[in-house]
């Protein structure tokens, strides 16, 4: 297999050129594939027909000999054109990044609902390809105006296919609707979703937080693909509703990022955000730059958001590091899953967050009622009490159920 990259000349993506290239090759290998060599070319003015440029498809061609590659895979997004036209010219499997990530969810898709959203996006990814491959094929057999064999086939190819799309979102939609239930009928604590780039230590940080091993946690791209809730404590009797989301890349295919909606779901839903970083990684901002885009395009760009710099035990100078984040991003929070209390600060951050967003509540007791006013510091912070009326008014914090029942029992004032 062999890589090609192909960025727009004076784009960024050029000062990047060999990371992504890294990234495409981690992508590759966990696909189960070997990479063989590498090849760039900085792009003015991208070719219609392949991409780029002639002399550069004579090179790959020759490469493709002298390393026996049988699979070139580029890290830009080609139209069906490039891809069939490139296809033909080199004699062998031609891909780009999406395909490749699509490969991967395909395999690595477990529960019933991540299967169904991957079989979904491969489809919508396939559909126009489907009619360009067609298309070139009907050319070359008929020519202009002549409806060939390969047309009929095309149009029923086409059918199946949209028939199959149209199942498949039925079948999300039901599921999203079974999620939606679930959500609705769960206790109302403080929710949080976890986000950020794949391999950022997403699991690892919601394993910390729980102490539970049996979280899935590899060193690879995409080893989250659904998500997975629990109620954590916090300490202090606090509990917060922690979800952990499939990771986000450069790329991203977008038929994947709308198919996995349902998953995502739960993220929208979330009182919070946590962006998890791996701080460790040169190129850490980029990728958090990524994992905002992502967010922004699935219309969560306005919820609030924790950035969460993990993997500080890697860093090569944490001193300055720190000293840095404090200065530019002062609201973050540094952890490591390596060390058992890496995630303290973490906990600490949510207890306040949890602490806060408990509804505050005033209610009126009898002023002999000593009881009912011990009760009441038993339940929930006591923020203040003053007499009001002949009556003992309490401004306290409590957990929203117990707001609820305060309520039913009409002890509530407004
Ligand atoms: N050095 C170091 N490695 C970490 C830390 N946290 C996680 N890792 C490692 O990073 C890799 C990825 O961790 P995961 O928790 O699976 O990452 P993720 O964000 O859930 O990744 P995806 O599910 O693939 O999106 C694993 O090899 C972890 O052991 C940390 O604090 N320090
Ligand atoms: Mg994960």
């Amino acid at each position: 297999m062999l890589l090609v990259a192909a960025p727009r000349k004076g784009s960024s993506d050029v000062g990047q050129l060999h990371e992504h290239l890294d990234e495409l090759g981690r992508l590759v290998d966990t696909a189960g594939a070997q990479v063989v060599g590498r090849v760039s070319q900085q792009v003015a003015k991208p070719h219609p027909g392949t991409l780029i440029g002639e002399g550069k498809v004579e090179e790959i061609r020759a490469m493709i000999a002298d390393l026996t590659a049988t699979l070139v895979v580029f890290d830009e997004e080609l139209t069906p054109v490039q891809g069939s036209n490139l296809e033909r010219e080199l004699a062998v499997r031609v891909m780009d990044r999406a395909e490749v990530i699509l490969d991967i969810f395909s395999t690595r898709a477990r529960s019933h609902e991540a299967k169904l959203q991957v079989e979904l996006a491969q489809l919508q990814y396939m559909l126009p390809r489907l009619t360009r491959m067609w298309t070139h094929l009907s050319r070359i057999r008929g020519g202009i105006g002549l409806r060939g064999p390969g047309e009929t086939q095309l149009e029923t190819d086409r059918r199946m296919i949209r028939k199959k799309i149209q199942y498949l979102r039925d079948k999300l939609r039901d599921v999203e609707r079974h999620r939606s239930t679930i959500r609705t009928g769960r206790a109302p604590m403080l929710s949080v979703a976890l986000v950020g780039y794949t391999n950022a230590g997403k699991s690892s940080v919601l394993r910390a937080l729980t102490g539970e091993h049996d979280i899935l946690v590899e060193d690879r791209l995409f080893a989250t693909l659904d998500t997975l809730t629990r109620e954590v404590e916090i300490g202090d009797g606090l509990r917060v509703r922690i979800t952990d989301t499939v990771g986000f890349i450069r790329k991203l295919p977008h038929h994947l990022v709308a198919s996995f909606r349902a998953t995502l779901e739960e993220a929208r839903e979330s009182d919070l955000l946590l962006h998890i970083v791996d701080a460790s990684r040169e190129d850490w901002e980029a990728q958090a730059h990524v994992v905002d885009e992502v967010l922004e395009s699935l219309g969560l760009a306005d919820r609030p958001v924790l950035l969460v710099l993990n993997k500080t035990d890697a860093l090569a100078d944490p001193e300055a590091f720190e000293a840095r984040i404090r200065e530019l991003h002062p609201g973050s929070i540094l952890t490591t899953t390596m060390r058992t209390d890496g995630v303290t600060p973490l906990k600490t951050a949510l207890r306040e967050r949890a602490r806060s967003s408990r509804p505050m509540v005033r209610v009126r007791i009898p002023l002999s009622d000593g009881a009912g006013l011990a009760a009441l510091y038993r339940m929930g912070d006591v923020v203040d009490r003053q007499e009001v009326d002949g009556c003992l008014e309490v401004t306290l914090r409590v957990e929203p159920w117990q707001a609820e029942q305060l309520a039913e029992r009409g002890t509530l004032t407004t």
